[in-house]
C-alpha cells in the first residue's frame, strides 16, 4: 500500500484536536519550556510558504521538548490591527473586524493542516477587547508614570486624500494610493519615552542569547555615544553654542565649527553679506533626508555664516559654517570640526580651504585624515598622552573652567505612538474642557472601539474617530465637566509589545496574566521570527517589558532569552516571492499534492535555519521520495507490516542507530534541522541494506522523525502496534558505548621491536591502551622477569614498552 498523505493527515489532525494532545499543563512539576513564534498579521492572502519555515522550526523544538519531559508552552495568535484591514474597510464599506475574522479562520485552517502543535485554547487576538483592555491598561500606566506624553510632531499629511499617512504609505513624497503630494504638517501626537530606557536597552543585551547581528542593530539604533558637551563663545557677541563631541581630547585641533542649517542660532549670527547664500542653502537642505545628508561618500557642501567662535583651550578664532552633514536631531546640532582626525571634517576643510592641524601623532594630514589612535601633539597640556589619558585630562580641564562636561548622546528618539486611524486600540485618554487630561480608570477599560461602517478620514488630519460625535463627547458624572475622548489610536506595534505575556494566562479577567504564572513561564526560552523585526518590534517589546518590570508586573529583566531569525524562502529564480512576479508558492497546494509532512521536511532540510534559500520543486519532490522510502521500510504492498521488522537484533544497525539518536538529539537542541535530517536519511539507507530491522530501532527511528513529520510518524507508530500517540512517548536514549567508530589495528612493541599486532576499539585512552598491551600474551612473554622502565602509548597507533 502506498503512502496516502491526504488520509493520514486528516486523520491525525482530527485526533490531536479531539485528544487535546498539545494542551499545556498549568501547575506542572515538569520543567517549563516556552517556544514562541512571532505571531502573524492575518492578511487577506493567507499563509505564505515563508511562514511555515519559522513555525515548523519552533514546532519541531516544542514536540522534541515535550518528549524530553518538559511542560511546553507553544501558543499562537493574531496581530490583527493594522492598515490592510482598514484599507479594505475603506474600499468596501465593510467592517474591518469581519474581514479580519475571516482571514483568521483561513490562517487557522492552514496552520492546522500543517500539523503545528499549538495549544489553541490559548489563542489570542490583539483586536479582541478582552485583549486590548490590557494594551490600554499598560498605556495608562505609562501615562501615570509620565512616560506617555503629547508633543507637536510633523506627520505626513495628504490634502487630496484628506488623511495622514504612515511612512510606509509615502513613496518619494507622494501617496502610495493615487500618487498625491504629501506634506509634513505639525500635529499633536502621543509619544512614549523609550529614551528613558536607552541605557538599559543597551546594557541588558548582555543578558540574552541573541544573534550578535541583531544585538548590533539594536545598539546602533539606540546609538549610545560617550563624549562631552563643550561651550563655544561667539566672537563680538554675548551668544554661545554647545557642541557634542566624542573626542574632547582633540580640541586643540578644532579649527572651525559647523551648525546644522535648521538651528535658530544660524539666523541670529549670520552677517548681512552672507544672509542670501545662507538662506538659499537652508532651503535646499530641508529637502534632503537625514540619510542622504550623512552619507560619507557625498560631496561636502556648506556656507560660511560670517561669524566666528572662540576655541576655549587656546583662544583661537574658528569660522562658523553651516553644512547639511551636521544634523539638527543629533547631539546639540552643532560640532567642533577637527579636520585632521575626522574624515567628514577633512573633506569639508579641503573643499573650503580651512585649517588642518594634526593633534595626534602618526598619519600624514597632507594626504588624509588620521582617524586611528595616537599620542597627542600640538596640544599643550595633553602632549605625550594617549587617548584615554587625554580625554580624562581634558574633561577635568573643561569642568574646572566651566566650559564643558561629560555627556552621553543617543540616536534613539522617543516613540511616536499615535496614528490617525480607525483600526487600532483607542488611546484611553479624555481631554477635559478645563485643559486637563485624564486616563480612563482601570475599571472602565476596555475602551471599546466604536463600530462604524463609515471610517472615512475626518478630513482634518484627525483619526476617523473624530467623526463619531456621540462616542467622543463625554460628561463627568460628578462635576458635569465636558470632555472629549482622544481620537488617535495606537500603532500596530502596541499589541505585539506584550502578547507573549497574555499567552501565559489568556483568559484572566482580573489582570493581564496571573503574576505567579508569569513568574513560572518567563522568560520565553526560544523566540523565532524574521530578521525584519531585529529593531522595532524587538526594541518596543523589550521597552514595555522593562517598564512592566519596574511596576512589578514581570519578574525578569528581559522577555526573550534566546532569539533566532529564520532566513527567507525565495522564488525558484532566487528573487523574492511576489504576486507581481507570479512566483508565489501557496502552501495549500503543496499540502494537497505532497502533504504537510513533505512541506515540513522540505523546509527544514532546505538549509540552515537562518539562510535564505530558493524554493525548489525538485527539492520538494526529493523530500516526498524520502517519506515514501520511510513508508515502504515499514509497510509492504499489501498494507502489512514488513516481516523484516523483528525482535531479533543481529547488531548490524546498532552503531548507526545510536549515532542517529545522538546526532538528531543534539542537532534539534541547536535548531540544526537540516543536519538532523541528513542523519535520518543515513539511517534509512543503512536500514534498506540490513536483513533484520530490530523493532526497538524502528520504533526509535519513528520517534526521531516525529517532531519533523508528525503525521506519518503517528501513522506508522500506530501500525507498528502502539496504542498511545507517539507525541506522548519519551525521547529515545543512545548509548555512548555503541558509538565507537570502529576498531583499529595497533602495534605493541617491547624495546622498539614489534611483538604483536592487535585489532581493538578505536580512540582508547593512553591508560586503556597501556593496560591492553600489558595484558597481551606476547608482550607478557617478552617482559617476563624484566623491570618496566617506561611505557609510551600513542592512541590508535602503538605502545612501546621499555624494559630491562
Ligand atoms: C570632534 C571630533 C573629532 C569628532 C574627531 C569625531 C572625531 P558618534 O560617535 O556617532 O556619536 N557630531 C556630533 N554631533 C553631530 C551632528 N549633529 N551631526 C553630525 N555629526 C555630529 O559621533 C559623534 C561625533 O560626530 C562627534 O565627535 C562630532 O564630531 C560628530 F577626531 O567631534 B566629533
Amino acid at each position: 500500500m502506498a503512502y496516502n498523505h491526504i488520509e493520514i493527515e486528516k486523520k491525525w489532525q482530527k485526533y490531536w484536536t479531539k485528544d487535546q494532545t498539545f494542551k499545556t499543563e498549568d501547575n506542572s512539576d515538569k520543567e517549563k519550556f516556552y517556544a514562541l513564534d512571532m505571531f502573524p498579521y492575518p492578511s487577506g492572502q493567507g499563509l505564505h510558504v515563508g511562514h511555515p519555515k519559522g513555525y515548523t522550526s519552533t514546532d519541531v523544538l516544542a514536540r522534541f521538548k515535550r518528549s524530553k519531559g518538559f511542560n511546553v508552552l507553544h501558543p499562537m495568535g493574531w496581530d490583527a490591527f493594522g492598515l490592510p484591514a482598514e484599507q479594505y474597510a475603506l474600499d468596501t464599506g465593510n467592517d474591518p473586524a469581519e474581514f479580519t475574522e475571516k482571514n483568521i479562520q483561513t490562517f487557522k485552517r492552514q496552520l492546522n493542516a500543517l500539523g503545528f502543535s499549538f495549544d489553541w485554547e490559548r489563542e489570542i487576538n490583539t483586536t479582541d477587547p478582552s485583549y486590548y483592555k490590557w494594551t490600554q491598561w499598560i498605556f495608562t500606566k505609562l501615562f501615570e508614570k509620565g512616560l506617555a506624553y503629547e508633543a507637536e510632531v510633523a506627520v505626513n499629511w495628504c490634502p487630496a486624500l484628506g488623511t495622514v499617512l504612515a511612512n510606509e504609505e509615502v513613496i518619494d513624497g507622494k501617496s502610495e494610493r493615487g500618487g498625491h503630494p504629501v506634506f509634513r504638517k505639525p500635529m499633536k501626537q502621543w509619544m512614549l519615552k523609550i529614551t528613558a530606557y536607552a541605557d538599559r536597552l543597551v546594557d541588558d543585551l548582555e543578558l540574552i542569547d541573541w544573534p550578535e547581528s541583531v544585538k548590533d542593530m539594536q545598539r546602533n539604533w539606540i546609538g549610545r555615544s560617550e563624549g562631552a558637551n563643550v561651550a563655544f563663545k561667539i566672537k563680538e557677541s554675548d551668544k554661545e553654542f554647545t557642541v557634542f563631541t566624542t573626542r574632547p581630547d582633540t580640541l586643540f585641533g578644532a579649527t572651525y565649527a559647523v551648525l546644522a542649517p535648521e538651528l535658530n542660532l544660524v539666523q541670529e549670527i549670520t552677517t548681512p553679506e552672507q544672509k542670501a547664500e545662507i538662506d538659499a542653502y537652508i532651503t535646499e537642505a530641508g529637502k534632503k533626508s537625514d540619510l542622504d545628508r550623512t552619507e560619507l561618500s557625498k560631496e561636502k557642501t556648506g556656507v560660511f555664516t560670517g561669524a566666528y567662535a572662540v576655541n576655549p583651550v587656546n583662544g583661537k578664532e574658528m569660522p562658523i559654517w553651516i553644512a547639511d552633514y551636521v544634523l539638527s536631531t543629533y547631539g546639540t546640532g552643532a560640532i567642533m570640526a577637527v579636520p585632521a582626525h575626522d574624515e567628514r571634517d577633512y573633506e569639508f576643510a579641503k573643499e573650503f580651504n580651512l585649517d588642518i592641524i594634526a593633534v595626534l601623532e602618526g598619519g600624514n594630514v597632507e594626504e588624509s585624515a588620521f582617524t586611528e589612535d595616537g599620542i597627542h601633539i600640538n596640544s599643550d597640556f595633553l602632549d605625550g598622552l594617549n587617548k584615554e589619558e587625554a580625554i580624562e585630562k581634558m574633561l577635568a580641564w573643561l569642568e574646572k573652567e566651566s566650559v564643558g562636561q561629560k555627556e552621553t548622546s543617543y540616536r534613539l528618539r522617543d516613540w511616536l505612538f499615535s496614528r490617525q486611524r480607525y483600526w487600532g486600540e483607542p488611546i484611553p485618554i479624555i481631554h477635559w474642557e478645563d485643559g486637563s487630561m485624564t486616563a480612563i480608570p482601570e475599571e472602565q477599560l476596555p475602551l471599546i472601539l466604536p463600530k462604524s461602517k463609515n471610517i472615512k478620514p475626518s478630513g482634518t488630519g484627525e483619526s476617523p474617530l473624530a467623526n463619531m460625535e456621540e462616542w467622543i463627547n463625554v460628561v463627568d458624572e460628578k462635576t458635569g465637566m465636558k470632555g472629549r475622548r482622544e481620537t488617535n489610536t495606537m500603532p500596530q506595534w502596541a499589541g505585539s509589545s506584550w502578547y507573549y505575556l497574555r499567552f501565559i494566562d489568556p483568559h484572566n479577567t482580573e489582570f493581564l496574566a496571573d503574576p505567579e504564572k508569569i513568574k513560572e513561564w518567563l522568560p520565553v526560552d526560544v523566540y523565532l521570527g524574521g530578521a525584519e523585526h531585529a529593531v522595532l518590534h524587538l526594541l518596543y517589546a523589550r521597552f514595555w517589558h522593562k517598564f512592566l518590570y519596574d511596576i512589578g508586573v514581570v519578574s525578569t529583566k528581559e522577555p526573550f532569552q534566546t532569539l533566532y531569525n529564520q532566513g527567507m524562502i525565495l522564488g525558484e529564480g532566487n528573487e523574492k516571492m511576489s504576486k507581481s512576479k507570479g512566483n508565489v508558492v501557496n502552501p495549500d497546494d503543496v499540502v494537497e499534492e505532497f502533504g504537510a509532512d513533505t512541506l515540513r521536511l522540505y523546509e527544514m532540510f532546505m538549509g540552515p535555519l537562518d539562510a535564505s534559500v530558493a524554493w525548489s520543486e525538485k527539492g520538494l519532490e526529493g523530500s516526498r521520495k524520502f517519506l515514501d522510502r520511510v513508508w515502504r521500510l515499514y509497510i509492504d504492498d499489501n498494507a502489512v507490516l514488513r516481516d523484516r521488522i523483528t525482535t531479533h537484533n543481529d547488531g548490524k544497525l546498532t552503531k548507526v542507530y545510536h549515532q542517529t539518536v545522538k546526532k538528531v538529539t543534539e542537532d534539534i537542541e541547536q535548531l540544526h534541522f537540516n543536519t538532523a535530517i541528513s542523519q535520518l536519511m543515513i539511517f534509512v539507507n543503512e536500514a534498506y541494506k540490513a536483513e533484520a530491522l530490530p523493532v526497538e530501532y524502528m520504533n526509535g527511528f519513528l520517534q526521531l522523525l516525529a517532531p519533523i513529520t508528525p503525521f506519518v510518524a503517528e501513522e506508522l507508530w500506530e501500525r507498528t502496534g502502539h496504542k498511545e500517540s507517539i507525541s506522548k512517548e519519551a525521547w529515545p536514549a543512545y548509548d555512548e558505548k555503541e558509538l565507537v567508530e570502529d576498531e583499529i589495528e595497533v602495534i605493541f612493541q617491547v624495546n622498539g621491536k614489534v611483538k604483536a599486532k592487535v585489532v581493538i576499539a578505536r580512540d582508547l585512552t593512553k591508560e586503556a591502551l597501556e593496560a591492553e598491551a600489558l595484558a597481551n600474551e606476547q608482550v607478557k612473554a617478552n617482559i617476563e622477569g624484566k623491570t618496566i622502565r617506561k611505557i609510551i602509548a600513542v592512541p590508535n597507533k602503538l605502545v612501546n614498552i621499555v624494559a630491562n
